[in-house]
């Protein structure tokens, strides 16, 4: 009944689930910066992917670190990604809205044996708060066709760690402590909620949609949302459709023999009357697959659901980040003590 995915493009995206052997992790050179200042980026980059030697990496820039400059590394190809912030930042007094926000070195050469370090440097805003920690999500590639998938944050589990460095205030401002360290965030209420919104059709409430950025070139992604069904009988959902993707699979995951594997629900998932179903991260999601474009942190991408009883609806889900744990990345707009600053 349930088949297996093989498709070597998911494999690889799933790599990271994998138990991996305790090697070293890719780590930033310097584990505390500046809240406010430029900062170096130094990313170490410790081995291969097993025995195979790494030709390209890629690296997103977290929101909030910006007027990024990558520096070339010789025999490497450099390239960013531009894009619009999802905030306005002040640099030197002036507004900042778009800038780099992933930078890729690529067709180079390092040797498992070997090590080496990749660096850009950026600004971060003055709207972190003292502690917050920040994540460089990254991805290995290497000559044998594998990768590395270092996008892990602390509050999700799933993948090798990314790259992190803890943020402090610098010395002799304290105005961050108070209100006044998020005025550079110019957000509206609505702009909190979020777009995605409660829909409801027949029975069931469909809500809590979030899907998480991918990479540029990435083939797959994922997708997230619950379903309540408030009606008396049962229903199923059969099918999920969106113009990103040539095809909306319905996933699950399960564990054997410490690895995890994916496979594709084709009966449909299961909406018992009165219960309801979440589709996580770590369990079940909608999977996009042959994506023909990034999704891309901050926008949103509409699915249109089949339920066997209730019909067609569509919904809309955020796209939070690369790492994102759930739609309630957006209430931390509204908590900054909560550890991580995950603009969605
Ligand atoms: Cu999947």
């Amino acid at each position: 009944m349930n088949r297996l995915i093989s498709s070597a493009a998911v494999a690889a995206t799933f790599l990271s689930c994998l138990p991996s052997p305790a090697f070293a992790h890719m780590t930033l050179e310097h584990k505390e910066a500046n809240i406010g200042s430029s900062y170096m980026a130094v990313l170490n980059v410790p081995h291969g992917c097993g025995d195979a030697a790494t030709t390209a990496l890629r690296v997103q820039i977290p929101e909030g670190f910006h007027s990024v400059k990558p520096m070339p590394h010789a025999g490497w190809e450099l390239k960013t990604v531009t894009g619009t912030y999802a905030h306005t930042y002040k640099n030197h007094g002036s507004e900042v809205t778009e800038g780099v926000v992933e930078v890729s070195w690529s067709g180079g050469h390092l040797p498992d044996a070997h090590f080496d370090q990749f660096t850009l440097r950026g600004t971060f805003a003055d709207t972190f708060s003292d502690g917050d920690i920040v994540y460089f999500p990254a991805v290995q590639e290497c000559e044998n066709g594998e990768s590395l998938i270092w996008v892990a944050t602390a509050d999700d589990s799933e993948g090798d760690p990314a790259p992190q460095v803890t943020l402090r205030t610098a010395a002799g401002t304290d105005e961050h402590a108070g209100h006044g360290a998020h005025a550079g965030h110019d957000m509206t209420d609505e702009e909190m909620v979020g777009h995605s919104y409660p829909v409801t059709l027949g029975d069931l409430e469909i809500r809590g949609g979030f899907a998480r950025a991918t990479l540029p070139a990435a083939p797959v992604g994922g997708g997230y949302i619950t379903i309540v069904n408030n009606g008396s009988g049962d229903d199923t959902l059969i099918a999920a459709a969106s113009d990103v993707a040539g095809e909306v699979q319905l996933h699950n995951m399960t564990v054997e023999n410490d690895i995890m594997k994916m496979f594709e629900m084709e009966d449909g998932i299961p909406l018992l009357a009165g219960e309801t179903v979440t589709l996580a991260p770590g369990g079940m999601h909608l999977m996009f697959m042959q994506l023909n474009q990034p999704l891309v942190e901050g926008e949103t991408v509409t699915v249109t659901l089949t339920f066997e009883q209730a019909g067609t609806v569509d919904v809309v889900l955020d796209i939070g980040g690369i790492g994102a744990s759930g739609a309630m990345d957006h209430s931390s707009h509204g908590d900054m003590t909560s550890g991580e600053h995950n603009h969605g």
